[in-house]
């Protein structure tokens, strides 16, 4: 009786075993394979240089773009479309399928990362403001605006700056809204606000365009943290996020990464030296 029961338990688990077998190690990757007959996979960016930009030709740059183009090619995805976005609409935008990812410097933050899913860190900045020559009013953090009542601070509508200034205590009607860079350069020129703030990259490539030496860049804004971001999927789409995730490791590993981002300024190291876990737990 015994040995019956032995012999029928072994026959099921050899047909479960050859069952599994059978199905290929990316059987859920059906994103993947979509992407891959699309031809392209369409990505959100902001046209933040270095993050990303887009040339008077159209064609997308910038590190994040260029890091994702490189590993979606590895999957056998030719090449990434981009359309510009707001930081405040990406995540939206991605959930509602506009998008396929967000490569675009789009920072790990613990309500985003329960909002998407990440891939392992890709692009780390910290934070800066830009501000007259000088300094005037002295600002070091994004506190220092909220304690001066008459004080004004651009940044993007949802981004990490605006968030930082708001949570800083900097009332709501002096945290204005920037659309982008160069609005946000022609805001503090003309003295309708009194920073902008962006990553230091992103501030330093404003700055070395202007030419205008009534500038001044304050970097690190004291009490912001050093962010990092990562490419963004949907929820849902793990196994696409999780192929992303082993050929941005291998580009890591053989240096490919390092040449990709470092010419833009960017830390292959810093990237390297954290995780998407890491940076999801983080405080802010
Ligand atoms: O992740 C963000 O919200 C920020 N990231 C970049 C690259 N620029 C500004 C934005 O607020």
């Amino acid at each position: 009786m015994r040995l019956r029961y032995f012999m029928r338990v072994a026959a099921g688990a050899t047909a479960l075993i050859a069952g599994l077998a059978a199905v290929p190690a990316n059987a859920d990757d059906a994103k993947l394979e979509a992407l891959k007959a699309q031809g392209f996979a369409r990505i959100a960016i902001a046209n933040e240089p270095p993050f990303t930009a887009v040339g008077a030709d159209g064609k997308v740059s910038g590190a994040a773009p260029d890091v994702a183009r490189e590993v979606f090619k590895r999957l056998g995805v030719p090449d990434v479309v981009a359309s510009i976005s707001e930081y405040g609409a990406m995540i939206p935008g991605l959930q509602a399928g506009r998008h396929d990812a967000v490569t675009a410097g789009l920072f790990m933050k613990p309500e985003r990362c329960a909002a998407v899913a990440y891939s392992e860190p890709v692009l780390c900045d910290a934070e800066a403001m830009l501000v007259k020559k000088g300094n005037p009013k002295a600002f070091k953090s994004y506190a220092d605006v909220a304690k001066d009542q008459s004080a004004t601070i651009g940044a993007p509508g949802g981004g990490t700056e605006e968030k930082l200034a708001l949570e800083a205590g900097v009332p709501r009607d002096r945290v204005i809204v920037v659309p982008d860079g160069q609005s946000g350069l022609k805001m503090l020129q003309d003295g309708r606000i009194d920073a902008y703030s962006l990553p230091v990259l992103s501030i330093n490539d404003l700055v070395k365009k202007a030419n205008d030496p009534n500038l001044e860049v304050i970097a690190p804004v004291q009490g912001a943290p050093v962010y990092c971001d990562g490419a963004a999927f949907k929820k849902g789409d793990e196994a696409l996020r999780d192929a992303f995730d082993v050929e941005l490791a291998k580009l890591k590993e053989s240096g490919e990464f390092a040449k990709i981002i470092e010419p833009y300024g960017f830390s292959a190291a810093a990237a390297m030296s954290t995780t998407r876990e890491k940076l999801c737990a983080a405080a802010k």
